[in-house]
């Protein structure tokens, strides 16, 4: 017998006929569909059996008169009335249930915002950035295990759909509005894999990650079946190393952006952008550009410099009030801020002033850890530097070889 056959049977592993891999905690589907599929499995066996026993029991042997007929019985029909609806019953409950539980994230849920577009999928963070890296796996959905994690819906065009098949989820996303849903997955150390990270200090560091499947499942046009991505699933604890690594390489995140989310999330509450509010704060209108800034400690030019070390060590030079004086300090030093923060910050403050243009074509990706434009800075911080550097900072390196060539 030709045995090719078997063997590729043997060697080739189909995605099961099951469901796929559960990597849900908060699976609200497999119970239920199996019992369906278990009562759907029983009647059809007792259905189908029944009818062969009656084709064969009362199977017309020779021509004889036919039976007049029962018209009703009572107890037969309780009985396939009943059953059936205490079974539905039981279904609907349960489906209903998980339903209200879908619909429901938990209120200590991880926040991701993801926006469909022709065709792509954004996955912003709670940062403010969208890692979208070309070519890099930073474009994919990346979640923390062992907690709820919820996805806010947001579609730029068409109706897309977000499928995940291994956490249990699908949601349509739709233009005009927001969707939610949410899941909380498992790491499973098994199939887990080992990928390398940077970090801050120019090293990397090692992580491990579960990789499932995340598709459109809304035919949306020509490449929708680009549209199909990965999600990867990480421990608490190298999911912070994977959060922080996302924040060094993500290389298109706009820095006015960055710099206005972080504004409206720690300085919107005390700082106005239109003047308003400077009896007690100051306002960040007109602000970067002044010149002869009536400090506590003397006129100063509001620059980079000024702003960070106002951020840096707020007691350090009081702001003038309108109207003369200055204010009482009472500004926290926000220790949480990075170096590129504030930088972002600075441009999206130059957005409020008519004294300076901000660099509207600027990304996160143009910094330095420290701050600094990449390939700018050396030329005020002096030439020694760059050499120190030339390692983590590859531009810095390149620009020291051509000079000293010259
Ligand atoms: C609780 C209110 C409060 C918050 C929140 C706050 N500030 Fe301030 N800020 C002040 C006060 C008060 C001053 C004036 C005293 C001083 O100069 O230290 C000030 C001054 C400043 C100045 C100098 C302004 C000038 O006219 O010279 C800058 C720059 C600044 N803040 C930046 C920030 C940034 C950036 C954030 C958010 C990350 C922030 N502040 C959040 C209260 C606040
Ligand atoms: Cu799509």
């Amino acid at each position: 017998m030709d045995t090719t056959f078997l063997n590729l049977l043997a060697e080739v592993k189909p995605p099961s006929t099951w469901f796929p891999t559960d990597a849900s905690a908060s699976n609200q589907v497999d119970g239920l569909a199996y019992f369906i599929l278990i009562i759907c499995g029983i009647f059809l066996v007792f259905n189908a059996g029944l009818m062969v026993f009656f084709a064969v029991r009362y199977r017309q042997q020779k021509k004889q008169d036919t039976a007049t007929g029962a018209t009703h019985n009572t107890a037969l029909e309780v009985f396939w009335s009943v059953i059936p609806a205490f079974i539905l019953a039981i279904i609907f409950i349960w489906g209903f249930r998980g339903f209200l539980v879908q619909a429901t994230p938990p209120d200590n849920s991880y926040d991701i915002m993801v926006t469909g577009k022709k065709w792509e999928w954004i996955f912003t963070y709670p940062n403010g950035i969208s890692a979208r890296g070309e070519g890099s796996d930073y474009a994919a959905l990346h979640v923390p295990a062992d907690q709820p994690v919820r996805l806010t819906l947001q579609s730029q065009d068409v109706l897309h759909s977000v499928f995940i098949p291994q956490l249990r989820v699908k949601k349509d996303v739709v233009p005009g509005r927001f969707n939610q849903m949410w899941f909380e997955a498992h790491f499973d150390e098994k199939t887990a894999e080992a990928v390398e990270l940077p970090t801050e200090d120019g090293g990397t560091v090692e992580v491990k990650r579960n990789t499932y499947d995340l598709f459109c499942t809304e035919y949306c046009g020509t490449n929708h079946s680009t549209m199909i991505t990965k999600v990867y699933i990480y421990q608490p604890d190298d999911y912070e190393k994977w959060y922080a690594s996302m924040a060094l390489v993500s290389p298109d995140k706009n820095m006015i952006l960055h710099g206005q989310q972080l504004y409206d999330q720690k300085c919107k509450t005390c700082h106005s952008l239109d003047g308003s509010g400077t009896a007690q704060y100051p306002t960040w209108e007109g602000l970067y550009g002044t010149t002869n800034h009536a400090t506590s400690v003397g006129p100063k030019t509001v620059d980079d410099l000024y702003i960070i070390e106002s951020i840096r060590n707020p007691g350090a030079a009081l702001a003038p009030k309108p109207g003369g004086g200055t204010y009482p300090g009472g500004m926290n030093s926000f220790p949480e801020l990075s170096d590129r923060d504030i930088r972002s910050i600075i441009e999206f403050m130059k957005t409020a002033s008519d004294k300076v243009d901000a660099d509207e074509d600027l990304i996160y990706g143009d910094l330095n850890n420290d701050g600094t434009l990449k390939g700018e800075a050396e030329g005020e911080e002096g030439g020694p530097e760059v050499e120190t550097e030339g390692d983590d900072a590859p531009e810095g390196g390149a620009e020291a070889e051509t000079d000293a060539a010259q």
